[in-house]
């Protein structure tokens, strides 16, 4: 069942939701743009009695897992195991209703990508074409364009990547760096003739143009005119193969260290997923016209999913094309792009460790702010507020009043309606409509809308008892109080049922507080779903505040990921001038012990030191006050240049200098060694 129209003629709905890359845990931002609506969806349309799949899994190919493994120095695999356990984790606690979630490393994934390549190329659907490309003569191997680093020809920066130059933002390619370096050896890489098979998109303008640009109108429009875009500048040969030691190998004799593109084989994910879910019932979801296909993803996907992945259904023939790609705009957080290698975010796994049994607070707010048609911004206030004075205050609140009254006056049994007044009947005409309004938003990708509407139904509840006193009427007219109550206990009821898509977790409290069966989406909109003496559970309160500390830990915790971020990115100062060997050992530098530490009076920066040198206590002044406090240094080893020559400071006599690391915000730090050296022990 469902209410739009355009929809009846489907009868099954294969939902799928971007694979995340298995290099990383996931975030709040993965969980907005695509995991909260999915999920809604997919709830919602399980509750509308719908058949339904929704697809997931980790992607764990591509070039990116390959250089992280690499600088752990463990493999592509242990990065891809570590990281897919981390993320499935994080969408069970979530509650995600995946009925499937797997990843691109397993078998059967190997098998059809590998299959679904093979049966293109035999059908000549590919064009082979040999270009140029980076080469390491060293570690004898194609190079990525990431693993190539060099000088950008826009900025001067000497690290640019060869895709990309992280400090202008220039996309490059790997032949635009001035020095190129092989980022394996080192190395000078050559430039060496290299084979690929290339997908020609080209072929496929016109359809897109049809399918897409005349029959999908009603995408939307941030979708449509990305597709729009690319289809108007002309679509050009897509490479899907490539020289790496890590992907799915093309099945080809004349492919050895070939494997298939990421971007190839993740969106056949979604066809082997539901493949290893069932096996021999896989293909009325994905060949069947009946079937409804929609792709949640994010907006920096969308080409891959309305363009490429459709080309290659496409090419083989068999398969439906996508009804809808509902593509979400990018969540910052407090001002800022969410970065994973910038450990800005706020990670799914430290949510639940802060916020233990919250889930549906943050899943609520994420779909509130959704960035559903511009960027929006998650700031750990408005996360607050909405807690506070919207789930609290309104969901929460009506709930307990109506429990705790139901529990006061009628000892927790659902009290019987009365004859209805004016204001009765219309609070339950307008309950009638919540069910299809709600739906509709839902079923046309509006989720927040879908979600406010949801509310206001807690709102109308609100209202309603507000407006009825029933704790006055109680005094005058017990069976007044029945009715309001009776009336408030099934506007309850309804939210379980239509919460549930948004807060499962929520609704199922709230369901058990109700001692009410799971029900489906199109039984609510009823004021009897609770029968006349039904026993209700103790009242439970289903949201908690949230406190300012709690709001100023979380932002702290940003703000040191701020201060850690400008250090690791502050510039190194430039090389000094050559000194012969000499010159550098006429420095005479020892390890020594501080036996004891006093600030210098009237300084904000000396500390006056005694030191044991080894060849004789001494007394130093350093100008380190500010960054320790003398009680927390007696005993410490440090390095000592012991032949400079002394200096009389604030009236005290210094023999020798203290060798201070300095980081990129000014604070300071011993060098030490480190393991106990004997006094006195020379550093060279
Ligand atoms: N892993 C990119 C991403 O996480 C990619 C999505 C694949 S969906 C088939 O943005
Ligand atoms: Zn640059």
């Amino acid at each position: 069942m469902k209410y739009l129209e355009s929809d009846k003629r489907f009868e099954r709905y294969t939902i799928t939701t971007a694979l995340p890359y298995a290099n990383g845990p996931v975030h709040i931002g993965h969980l907005a743009g695509v995991y909260v609506p999915a999920d809604i969806y997919a709830r919602y349309l399980r509750s509308m009695g719908e058949e339904v799949v929704l697809i997931g899994g980790s992607d764990e190919h591509g070039v990116p897992i390959t250089i992280k493994a690499r600088k752990e120095g463990v493999t592509s695999q242990d990065i891809v195991d570590r990281y897919h356990n981390i993320i499935k984790q994080s969408f069970e606690e979530f509650g995600i209703s995946f009925d499937v979630y797997s990843r691109t490393t397993s078998k059967q994934h190997a098998e059809t990508a590998s299959d679904f390549f093979k049966r293109l190329y035999d059908n000549g659907k590919f064009v082979e074409q040999t270009s140029k490309q980076y080469y390491d003569p060293e570690a004898q191997a194609f190079l990525a364009d990431r693993y190539i680093i060099g000088k950008c020809p826009h900025c001067g920066n000497e690290k640019a990547y060869g895709d990309q130059c992280e400090a202008c933002g220039t996309s490059l390619s790997a032949t635009d760096l001035i020095n190129p370096k092989s980022t394996l050896s080192g190395a000078e890489p050559e430039l060496r003739e290299t084979k690929h098979w290339y997908l020609p998109l080209e072929q496929y303008e016109e359809f897109m143009r049809q399918w897409i640009l005349e029959g999908h109108k009603e995408w939307k429009t941030n979708v449509y005119g990305q597709c729009k875009s690319w289809i108007e500048q002309g679509l050009q040969p897509r490479a899907v193969t490539r020289d790496l030691d890590w992907g799915v190998k093309v099945p080809l004799p004349d492919a050895e260290g070939k494997v298939l593109y990421v971007w190839f084989d993740a969106p056949i994910g979604y066809i082997s997923f539901t493949q290893e879910l069932m096996p021999n019932d896989w293909e009325k979801w994905w060949k069947d016209e009946k079937s409804k296909l929609v792709h949640f993803i994010g907006k920096d996907n969308i080409v891959f999913h309305c363009i490429i992945f459709p080309a290659m259904l496409k090419a083989d023939g068999s398969y439906i094309m996508p009804e809808n790609v509902p593509a979400n705009e990018f969540l910052n957080l407090e001002g800022d792009k969410i970065s994973t290698s910038r450990n800005w975010a706020v990670w799914l796994h430290e949510y639940l460790k802060d916020f233990p049994g919250k889930q549906d607070v943050l899943k609520y707010v994420l779909c509130a702010n959704a960035p559903e048609t511009k960027d929006n911004d998650f700031t750990w206030k408005d996360f607050q507020t909405r807690n506070n004075s919207e789930l609290v205050a309104i969901y929460g609140n009506f709930v307990n009043r109506t429990m705790v009254l139901t529990h006061k006056y009628f000892g927790g049994k659902v009290p019987a309606c009365g004859e209805l007044n004016d204001l009765d009947r219309q609070t339950i005409e307008e309950m009638k409509q919540f069910p299809e309004r709600i739906g509709r938003s839902i079923e046309q990708y509006r989720f927040r809308e879908a979600l406010n509407e949801m509310m206001n139904l807690a709102r109308l509840g609100n209202k309603y008892l507000t407006e009825n006193e029933p704790w006055k009427t109680i005094k005058t007219d017990e069976s007044r109080t029945a009715t309001v109550l009776n009336i408030s206990l099934q506007i309850c009821a309804n939210l379980a049922i239509l919460s549930e898509a948004f807060m499962p977790m929520t609704a199922e409290k709230l369901r058990n507080m109700l001692n009410m069966e799971k029900k489906a989406w199109f039984e609510a909109g009823s004021a009897d779903l609770l029968n006349v003496e039904t026993a209700l559970s103790e009242p439970q309160l289903l949201f908690e505040q949230i406190d300012d500390k709690q709001i100023e830990a979380q932002i702290n915790k940003l703000q040191e990921t701020k201060k850690a971020n400008e250090i690791a990115q502050a510039e190194t100062e430039p090389q000094k001038e050559n000194i012969t060997y000499d010159d550098f050992a006429k420095l005479d530098i020892r390890v020594g012990t501080i036996l004891s530490a006093e600030k210098v009076a009237k300084t904000k920066k000396l500390l006056k030191l005694t030191i044991d040198t080894g060849i004789d206590q001494r007394t130093i002044v350093s100008g380190i006050a500010e960054h320790y406090a003398p009680e927390d240094i007696v005993g410490r080893q440090v390095s000592v240049v012991v032949n400079l020559a002394p200096k009389v400071l604030k009236g005290i006599e210094s023999r020798g200098m203290i060798l201070m690391a300095e980081n990129a915000d000014g604070s300071l730090s011993f060098v030490s060694p480190d393991k106990q050296i004997k006094n006195g022990g020379g550093i060279s």
